[in-house]
């Protein structure tokens, strides 16, 4: 298929039963403009990335990228780092993901070491590595199923590597959550989403989708062995953190 980035239309008319979301080949042409329009502070996250690797990766140091979709992470990194700054394995479940993500890489950045592997990131056996991302996947995985990703990750890091975990939250408190949630689907609406769009995409994602509270990522990254976890970053319910293996 062609590397064409498409509108995001798929939930613009109304569906008799609309479908759990899925990271199928629709999904695929439309990404980037998803997750721009969806996603508040999607663009600072990447950028803030290659300012960590570059803080916290030696020099020529492995990058995880979980649930890495088109490779938006990888990309921001070539961007910012030289060929021999560090290597890259890309991980998604999704065939049309991996093959967009490797075509993308050949095109765009055919001398840094990148790599994608279509894998499910539960079962995968990780090898050593410098930095971890998790931007957006954790939450597609069943709750039950987080903690033990998150404990195999802190192994397979290396003394003084880092974790980065972006999500979408939940807030414990009825009412804040209800703002924020409000506020989200105003921001998705002044970024050109109908009512009938942002409430069929909510259909879709309910049970796909499980957030968890801030807290209760800060308390799963501690039972997985990381010592610190910092948030750096949050816009209404999506936030991001970096959780340190401290050498
Ligand atoms: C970005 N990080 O652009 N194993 C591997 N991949 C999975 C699994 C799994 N078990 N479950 C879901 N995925 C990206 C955005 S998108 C977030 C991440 C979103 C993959 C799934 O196929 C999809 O590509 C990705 O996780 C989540 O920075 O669409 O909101």
């Amino acid at each position: 298929m062609s590397n064409a980035s498409y509108r995001d239309a798929i939930f613009s008319t109304p569906l008799d039963r609309v479908a759990r979301f899925s990271f199928d080949e629709q999904v695929v042409a439309c990404f980037p403009d998803m997750v721009r329009r969806s996603i508040p502070g999607y663009g600072q996250i990447l950028g803030m990335l290659s300012l960590i690797a570059q803080r916290h990766l030696r020099h020529g140091g492995h990058v995880y990228d979980l649930g890495c979709s088109l490779g938006a992470s990888g990309l921001a990194l070539a961007g910012a780092l030289a060929p021999d700054a560090f290597h890259y394995t890309g991980v998604d479940l999704s065939p049309a993901m991996v093959s967009r993500a490797r075509q993308t890489f050949a095109q765009e950045c055919p001398d840094h070491a990148m790599s994608v592997e279509e894998a499910d990131i539960r079962t995968l056996e990780y090898a050593p590595s410098g930095m971890v991302i998790l931007n957006f996947t954790l939450q597609f995985l069943p709750p039950a199923d987080r903690d033990a990703l998150l404990k195999r990750l802190f192994d397979a890091l290396e003394p003084g590597g880092v974790l980065v975990l972006s999500e979408k939250t939940v807030d414990a408190d009825e009412r804040d959550n209800a703002w924020r949630v409000e506020r989200y689907h105003d921001f998705k609406r002044a970024n050109g989403y109908s009512d009938l769009e942002i409430s069929q995409k909510r259909t879709a994602l309910e049970n796909v989708l499980v957030p968890d509270t801030l807290d209760a990522l800060h308390e799963r990254l501690q039972q997985a062995g990381f010592p610190r976890s910092v948030t750096w970053f949050q816009y209404l319910n999506f936030a991001s953190v970096i959780a340190f293996k401290e050498a």
